[in-house]
């Protein structure tokens, strides 16, 4: 490597354009970052659409539950019978939730989701066991957490009207 005078003032003129190239490019850089901001506060308005479509969004919960019959083996009670069941009777959801509910009926007989406290009587459309009849309703979850219950008043399979998690169950709410 050489050091004398001469190849240090060679080196010395390309590092001046260089550094003076850097600069000019600096410096558009620094216009066009000035201009982008002056244009997004021009924008004000429309910067503010994101903050409104995060506070909108409702929350949707979505629970499917399929009725079958004693013949189809829906569930077992415990005295060795088998019974007609929503499967399954009870499930959880949170305070205040959009709640939709999609029920599959391979019943031939129409059942009821009903419920003061839930504030649901929903009709289920009889369907066969071979193609399932779908019926979807919504409901909105109380806010206060707690054990809500429902059943069905359909005259069906009477022991399993008259047992929790069969043709009645709870929705809690948590
Ligand atoms: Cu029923």
């Amino acid at each position: 490597m050489s050091s004398d005078g001469e190849t240090r003032k060679e080196r010395g003129f390309p590092l001046f354009v260089s550094t003076l190239a850097l600069l000019v490019a600096f410096t558009a850089l620094l216009a066009v970052a000035f201009k982008l901001n002056s244009k997004g506060d021009a924008a004000t308005p429309t910067a503010a659409a994101p903050k409104a479509a995060t506070a909108a969004p409702a929350e949707t919960e979505k629970v499917s539950l399929v009725i079958k019959t004693d013949e189809e083996h829906g569930k077992l009670g415990p005295e060795g019978t088998w019974h007609d069941a929503y499967l399954p009777a009870d499930f959880t959801v949170h305070p205040g939730a959009t709640v939709e509910v999609t029920v599959r009926n391979y019943d031939e007989a129409s059942h009821t989701f009903t419920s003061a406290g839930l504030g649901t009587n929903q009709m289920i459309a009889g369907g066969s066991a071979t193609k399932p009849a779908t019926t979807t309703f919504t409901f909105t979850a109380p806010t206060k957490k707690g054990s809500y219950g429902w059943h069905c008043v359909m005259p069906c399979d009477p022991w399993a009207m008259t047992h929790s998690g069969f043709m009645k169950g709870s929705v809690q709410v948590a």
